[in-house]
């Protein structure tokens, strides 16, 4: 098959802290079997990734550390570099966005497009922090998020839906900086018009990619395009970052989801420099394939604003796929960096050394392919100890055993075949197209556990065919057996590449194909009748996974458990604190009722928002909550609940909320509902 070429890029990651489990199960890990199983195909692969080193992350953390942004990226760009070659993710290159190749490429980029006059220049009123004397962007301020009512939604983004907002569109906007309320004041700023894309992006999208691309991507990038695009700042009024490359600009920098993408550009540029070869056809030629493995967070700038900057640039292809996988949780919480929920990749290694694919493995078969999945850490011991050991493990040490005892490790010579080894040979040879057909729809999951079914093939062969037994009544039959049996061992060792590049590397050395005139490949495990040849000697023995005990999974629930309490105590200590004082006017426009939930329901495509009909006692309303991960609709119908009936109605999501249930969290995160402790009328006044 003629040799195609690949483009794939991974999510850059902010260098505002280590990485975790979240990152390599929503991106890394996928983002490598892919790039391993194309290169395994003999084709042409550019596997690029690097640093995000600009944007309000890396201010903000600097701030809390008490040192220059500069000193942040640094420490932390070579603690991630660390953690993706430790966890064997292959990039290609791996550079970072304070490169000057990158500052070069983003600002050649932006300049290009300002020449086309494809920017609007404008002056507007943004929010800025008097106090800290500041324009508050991107996550220099929080509130509500317009779309889904996420009280956490960041001035430029909502992680919960997705949307790509602007600071002004927050609803209760609060300065992270000082927690005062913000200010707007005129400044200018640079937007790309979205939409002036919108009919480039409903044929390229809506109906290019309506079969091929995930539901989970098609569906958020629908109802972007349908709500309506609007114009949004490339630039920023912050001191870090890539200086606005145009005359009037001081003390602007480019947006960092501008910038950022480019990155991908300017990573390959630097590796297509290193290697002496050309970055342009990567970027520019309609034959090579570009796709984009991010988390969902990030399917707005992928799919809306980098392609529409692209479009307009004029000189780049389009992403063929963007395959996005939703967020992964940890023993049923959300990861959170700044809570420190979470498994850190350089913690993990020092706690379970030399095993990078058993977690590679665990968080293959748990992906959050299509849907927000959970670790836990007993699950990970179960994937490891019933799949790794007993299946995988166990069948490899047999044969190898085996073949060292009966034929000093000399593969034997095989007689006729039975039914039997004939129909294990041809369960072999189906293997890679399987695997490749899930792969081809970037299931890996549905990949990784047909690769499994591989070693469970083997496994069930010897336990049928029994050649311990064997050995003592028919040597001949049990020749055969081996033959088989490794035949289907050095199967596996080229086919785990993509998801157990260590074991995999293992393998073949326990199976020695270096020593091969022509090692199995992806191929000819299809094709050929014959992977390792009689006489080939293999190499000795050495166990490729060990068995978790469960003290060591105790140790790591306890470590999480430490740091649920260290988070409660440090909620207690740090309770929020009061809010300005207000008189009694104030609090008396408030008109609080106790109300009845009489229906409720969730709201399609938002993963927070319920859709309740409320009985006030005055009427029946509708109200929208961001309740959805704490209650199932059916445990809200019939409860009773504190209603602020007199709040101005706000649409959420294109419904209209007229009010809003009163409910408070507590140091878990958990919410309760605030309500009377018996039944009430519903209508009866709190005050
Ligand atoms: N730095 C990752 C994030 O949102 C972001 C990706 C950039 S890819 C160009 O956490
Ligand atoms: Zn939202």
């Amino acid at each position: 098959m003629p040799s195609k070429r690949y483009t794939l890029t991974a999510a850059l990651p902010y260098t505002n802290g280590p990485i975790h489990i979240g990152h390599l199960a929503g991106v890394y890990v996928p983002a490598d079997i892919y790039a391993r199983y194309q290169r395994l195909q003999g084709h042409d692969v550019a596997f690029i990734c690097g640093s995000d080193e600009h944007g309000v992350a890396i201010s903000m953390r600097a701030k809390k550390e008490g040192v220059s942004p500069k000193e942040i990226i640094d420490k932390y760009h070579h603690v991630i570099k660390k953690s993706f070659e430790e966890f064997g993710i292959s990039f290609d290159n791996y550079s970072r966005t304070s490169a000057k190749i990158h500052h070069e490429t983003a600002s050649d980029f932006f300049k290009k497009l300002y020449d086309q006059n494809d920017f609007i220049e404008e002056v507007t009123e943004q929010l800025y922090d008097q106090e800290a004397d500041q324009f508050l962007a991107d996550r220099f301020v929080t509130g509500t998020c317009p779309v889904c009512g996420h009280t956490e939604a960041y001035g430029d983004q909502c992680e919960n839906c997705g949307s790509s907002l602007n600071a002004t569109d927050l609803i209760d906007p609060k300065s992270t900086i000082t927690g005062a309320v913000p200010s707007l004041k005129k400044t200018k700023h640079w937007f790309l018009p979205l939409d002036r894309y919108e009919g480039f992006l409903k044929e390229w999208i809506l109906k290019g990619h309506k079969s091929d691309w995930k539901p989970n991507v098609y569906g958020q990038c629908k109802s972007w395009i349908d709500d309506g695009l609007k114009p949004r700042a490339v630039t920023r009024d912050l001191d870090w970052g890539i200086p606005v490359p145009v005359k009037d600009a001081q003390g602007k920098v480019l947006y960092v989801w501008f910038d950022a993408p480019i990155g991908y550009i300017s990573s390959t540029k630097e590796w297509a420099e290193r290697e002496g070869t050309d970055w342009e056809p990567y970027w520019k030629d309609q034959n090579t394939e570009l796709y984009h493995f991010i988390g969902k967070d990030n399917i707005v700038f992928h799919c809306i604003i980098f392609p529409s900057m692209l479009k307009a640039h004029g000189d780049y292809i389009l992403p063929k796929n963007v395959p996005a996988n939703e967020f992964l949780n940890l023993e049923g919480n959300k990861l959170s960096t700044s809570k420190n929920w979470a498994v850190w990749l350089h913690e993990y290694l020092v706690d379970f050394p030399d095993m990078q694919d058993v977690l590679r493995y665990t968080l293959t078969a748990n992906a959050p392919e299509t849907k927000d999945n959970d670790f836990t850490w007993k699950d990970f011991q179960a994937r490891n100890n019933n799949e790794l050991v007993a299946i995988f493990g166990n069948f490899v040490n047999r044969v190898a055993v085996l073949t060292h005892k009966y034929y000093e490790g000399s593969i034997p010579e095989p007689s006729t075949y039975t039914s039997s080894d004939e129909a294990a040979l041809r369960a072999l040879q189906s293997y890679p197209k399987t695997i490749a057909d899930s792969l081809g729809r970037f299931r890996f999951r549905e990949a990784g556990q047909e690769l499994m079914n591989l070693a469970r093939l083997g496994n069930k062969y010897l336990a049928d065919e029994e050649p311990w037994k064997l050995i003592k009544t028919d040597p001949e039959r049990t020749k055969t057996v081996m033959f088989v049996a490794l035949q289907i061992a050095s199967a596996l060792a080229v086919l785990s590449e993509p998801f157990l590049p260590f074991t995999s590397n293992k393998l073949k050395s326990i199976l020695n194909h270096t020593a091969l005139g022509s090692a199995p490949t992806w191929d000819t495990i299809a094709t050929s009748a014959m992977l390792l040849p009689s006489n080939h000697t293999i190499n000795k023995a050495e166990l490729l996974f060990r068995k978790i005990e469960d003290e060591e999974i105790a140790a790591q629930l306890a470590k999480l458990e430490a740091t649920k309490k260290s988070n409660e105590q440090e909620m207690t200590t740090n309770i929020t604190p009061q809010k300005e004082t207000i008189t009694y006017d104030d609090f008396s426009k408030l008109d609080l009722r106790v109300g009845t939930i009489l229906e409720a329901e969730k709201m399609p495509k938002a993963d927070k928002l319920i859709v309740m009909k409320v009985d006030t006692g005055l009427d029946t309303r509708t109200i929208v909550s961001g309740i959805a991960e704490h209650f199932s609709p059916e445990e809200l119908v019939g409860k009773q609940v504190t209603v602020l009936v007199n709040l101005a109605a706000r649409k959420l999501r294109g419904v209209e909320s007229q009010g809003m249930i009163l409910l408070a969290e507590d140091a878990d995160g958990r919410l309760i509902f605030v309500n009377p402790d018996d039944a009430t009328a519903n209508g009866s006044q709190i005050s």
